[in-house]
């Protein structure tokens, strides 16, 4: 393999994951990370965050071969359990049957398992080196090491991997401004969390329906949704859930400022999460030591710097969570960039531009979608209208699956660009709107006369096998 040597700046999800495949299509691979190895620091005794790994995440590990050892270590979710204010649960699936599903991971168990996985290909990790600045004339860089010194290296090609606050993204607009623009959602989050079963108080063990192990269904995401903010969970393998408040940050009650603490925020859950509230035996001691983290969109006008550096994952592309699509996005991007850069080694600049040119409308439609399904997860769940749409278009999927399926699905569960699942979702909706329109009930829509209308209106879906 020619082509130039690559110097990767982050070592999280995608730029471990990266990492693996260039290395396994012979590139010479050297990976800074800010952070000390996870492998040898020890997780042992953190927070456990977990993360929904879905098809486009999974292909992306089933290419580099790592897919099945990593469903070893997941937890299915068939759907969103939908909890409201008295208690009761019920499942939405999110597909058609168990071959579409979710899969609740470790963050800090899938990082570990990428880096081995980039070594053994024969990338080489060098963990507590920051980048701290670039000359981007002789392709020096000056990494910040753990014990507070300094060093200078020779870069290959510079690929940034370094998250949503890019160290190398700011060295890049210093030197030629990539028209960056953060647009804030205006809403946080905070972590708290269930523990497993056994360790609650035996009068809520029961709770679970008499599972050992989970206080909760474990193979479902839960929601708890509110109207204007919302809580919802994920499993962990151990039994335990991570739960996350999400909630607006700023003005009128209910708002991070107006929960400043653990007794306030208690008072809020006894009314608004009463059930949840019971679960999580910790609540005053996390509430009041997790911080509060941001959400936003990030936007730029350009991902490179002519054939010298680029940008990819969060570093790129910033989403808010509410599709669960951040990871799996970096995670597609690797596979399109190591099968460019195999493609033209050496044509560098070709193939950066390129990148940006296949990636950027799909991160700018998933960056809409994942904005979109907020409202949806926190509010229209309840809304009977919204209900209403969803079964009807269950009941065209089912009887004409060539011309209609879900945008969830197409988003989760296919290969289609993120581009065309917004376009096609639009397209869809106008039509459910339309059958819907004159009356509230599935059962007074002519399904045939609907299936028609689909069929002489869309074009029929692209080839979607998955899995
Ligand atoms: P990161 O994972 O942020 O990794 C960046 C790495 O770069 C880190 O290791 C960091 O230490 C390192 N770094 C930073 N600065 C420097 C520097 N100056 N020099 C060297 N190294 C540096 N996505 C999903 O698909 N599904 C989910 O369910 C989901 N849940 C999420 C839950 C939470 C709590 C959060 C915060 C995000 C979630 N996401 C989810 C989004 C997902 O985490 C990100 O999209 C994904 O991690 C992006 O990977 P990345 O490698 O680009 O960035
Ligand atoms: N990210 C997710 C979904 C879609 C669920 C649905 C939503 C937590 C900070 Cl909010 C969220 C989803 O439509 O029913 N799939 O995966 C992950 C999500 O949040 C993650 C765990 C999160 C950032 C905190």
């Amino acid at each position: 393999m020619s082509g130039q040597p690559i110097t990767l700046i982050g070592g999280g999800l995608v730029g471990a994951l990266l990492a693996v495949q260039l290395a396994q299509r012979g590139f010479s691979v050297d990976v800074h990370e800010k952070r000390p190895d996870p492998r040898r620091a020890g997780f042992l005794g953190g927070r456990s965050i977990n993360l929904a790994l879905a098809e486009r995440g999974l292909q992306a590990l089933r290419m580099a071969g790592l897919a099945e050892t990593v469903l070893q270590h997941a937890v299915m979710m068939r759907g969103r359990m939908v909890h409201d204010r008295e208690g009761n649960g019920a499942l939405q699936r999110y597909g058609v049957d168990d071959s579409e599903v979710i899969w609740s991971v470790s963050r800090g168990a899938l990082n570990m398992l990428l880096l081995d996985a980039a070594e053994a290909a024969g990338a080489r990790l060098h963990f507590g080196q920051a980048l701290a600045s670039v000359d981007f004339d002789s392709m020096r860089i000056r990494l910040a090491t753990a014990g507070g010194g300094e060093q200078d290296v020779q870069a290959g090609l510079l690929i940034g991997a370094d998250g949503a606050g890019s160290a190398l993204r700011s060295a890049m607009n210093a030197h030629a401004p990539l028209g960056e623009r953060v647009e804030p959602l205006g809403h946080g989050y905070k972590e708290l969390e269930i523990p497993p079963a056994g360790k609650l108080p035996t009068a809520l063990q029961q709770l679970g329906g008499g599972r050992d192990q989970y206080a909760l269904e474990p193979h479902a995401l839960h929601i708890w949704p509110r109207g204007g903010y919302m809580c919802i969970a994920l499993p962990n393998t151990e039994g335990s859930f991570t739960v996350t408040l999400f909630l607006p940050a700023q003005g009128a009650a209910p708002s991070f400022a107006t929960l400043p603490d653990a007794t306030a925020a208690a008072a809020f859950f006894s009314t608004q999460f009463p059930g949840l509230l019971s679960l999580l035996p910790d609540f005053r001691a996390d509430y009041d030591s997790n911080p509060v983290g941001t959400l936003s969109t990030l936007y730029l006008d350009r991902w490179h710097l002519d054939g010298r550096a680029l940008l990819i994952g969060d570093a790129a592309h910033a989403i808010v969570p509410f599709h669960g699509q951040g990871m799996n996005c970096g995670f597609e991007d690797t596979v399109v960039l190591a099968d460019l850069l195999a493609a033209s080694p050496d044509d560098t600049a070709a193939v950066f531009a390129e990148f940006q040119r296949q990636r950027q409308p799909n991160a700018d439609a998933i960056a809409a979608m994942a904005v979109e399904n907020y409202v949806e997860m926190r509010d229209s769940v309840a809304d009977p209208h919204y209900l209403a749409k969803r079964e009807l278009g269950s009941a065209l999927a089912a009887r004409i699956p060539d011309h209609c399926m879900a945008r969830y699905r197409l988003v989760t569960f296919t290969h289609v660009p993120y581009a065309y699942a917004l376009e096609r979702g639009r397209a869809q909706d106008a039509l459910l709107e339309q059958l819907l329109r004159d009356t509230p009930n599935v059962a007074d829509v002519d399904i045939e006369a609907a299936a028609r209308l689909f069929q002489s209106t869309l074009p029929p879906l692209p080839e979607l096998r998955h899995g």
